[in-house]
C-alpha cells in the first residue's frame, strides 16, 4: 500500500515564499478545490491519503514534500532552507515516526525535499538556495552503506540553475526515463536515462508525480503532457494553477512512500 501524506491549504498561502515566480493574487477557495482534486487523483491511483489539518499561520505548509525525506528504510526530517518554513517540520515528523525510524538534518545543514530525487539506489540532491553542502553531507551519512548495511544509497550532488528545486528541473516518469528541462540542469547527469524534454514554452513542466507506473501531471503544460502520452506513459492531468502561483508543483504537495518498511 502506498501512503500519501498531504496537508490542507493554508488560508495565508498568498504570503508564501517566492523565488523565481512573480507574486499574483491566489484564489484560496480554488486552491483548496484543486488540492482536493489532487488528493482524489492519489486516491484513485490506490494511495491511502493521510490529510493533515491546515497550518494557517504557515503559508507554505501545503508543500509537505519539502519538510521530510522518506525512503524504504528510514525517514529524515529536513531543515528547510527558508527559515519561515522550519516550523512546518515537527507535525509531519510526528506522523512519519509511526512508519519509519526517524533521523534529522541538523544545523548548519539545510535541505528542501524538492531538491531530493531518488531513482533506484541513487539519490540526486540539488544544490540550490535551499539545500547546502552540509545538508547533503548529512544525508549521505544517514543513507550510507555503513548506516544501512546492504541497503546503502549513492548520493550525487547536482547543480541547478534558474529554478527553485532539482525536481523543478527533472523527475522520473518511467523506470528508465526522466522528464527534464535542459536549461535548468545538466542533462549529462542523467545520461543513463531516456530523456523526455519539456516543451520549450513550458519551462515549469518537468515536475510529475509518479505513483506506480502512472503519473499525476498539471493540465497547464499541454505540449509536454502530449510528449508523455506519446511515450506511452499513463497520465492523470490535474489543474493546480493556484498552487503554481505559490511556486508549487505536483510533487511538493505529498510525501509518497510504501507503508511497509524495508530493513
Ligand atoms: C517555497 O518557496 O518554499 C514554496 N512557495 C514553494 C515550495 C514548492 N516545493 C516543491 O516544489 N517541492
Amino acid at each position: 500500500m502506498m501512503i500519501a501524506i498531504t496537508r490542507e491549504v493554508s488560508d495565508s498561502i498568498a504570503n508564501c515564499q517566492l523565488s523565481f515566480v512573480g507574486r499574483t493574487p491566489i484564489d484560496v477557495a480554488l486552491a483548496e478545490r484543486q488540492h482536493h482534486a489532487y488528493q482524489k487523483a492519489l486516491l484513485a491511483l490506490g494511495c491511502r491519503v493521510e490529510s493533515l489539518p491546515a497550518q494557517h499561520d504557515l503559508p507554505d505548509a501545503v508543500f509537505v514534500e519539502d519538510v521530510a525525506l522518506v525512503f524504504d528504510e528510514i525517514a529524515i526530517r529536513t531543515r528547510p532552507g527558508a527559515p519561515s518554513r522550519r516550523p512546518e517540520v515537527a507535525s509531519v515528523a510526528q506522523v512519519l515516526e509511526r512508519y519509519r525510524p526517524l533521523y534529522a538534518i541538523e544545523p548548519p545543514g539545510t535541505i528542501d525535499g524538492g531538491d531530493v530525487l531518488r531513482i533506484g539506489r541513487t539519490i540526486y540532491v540539488g544544490q540550490s538556495a535551499r539545500t547546502n553542502a552540509s545538508g547533503t553531507d548529512q544525508l549521505r551519512e544517514l543513507v550510507s552503506e555503513a548506516a544501512l548495511p546492504g541497503r546503502g544509497y549513492t548520493v550525487i550532488p547536482v547543480t541547478t540553475r534558474g529554478c527553485l528545486h532539482l525536481k523543478s528541473a527533472v523527475t522520473q516518469v518511467a523506470d528508465d526515463t526522466v522528464l527534464i528541462n535542459p536549461d535548468w540542469v545538466d542533462t549529462a547527469v542523467f545520461a543513463n536515462f531516456r530523456q523526455i524534454e519539456v516543451d520549450p514554452d513550458e519551462e515549469h513542466g518537468a515536475n510529475a508525480v509518479r505513483v506506480g507506473d502512472h503519473l499525476i501531471y498539471p493540465t497547464s503544460f499541454p505540449r509536454t503532457l502530449k510528449r508523455l502520452m506519446d511515450a506511452g506513459i499513463p497520465v492523470t492531468a490535474v489543474d493546480v494553477s493556484e498552487l503554481q502561483k505559490a511556486e508549487g508543483a505536483v510533487t511538493c504537495c505529498s510525501l509518497l512512500f510504501r507503508e511497509s518498511i524495508t530493513r
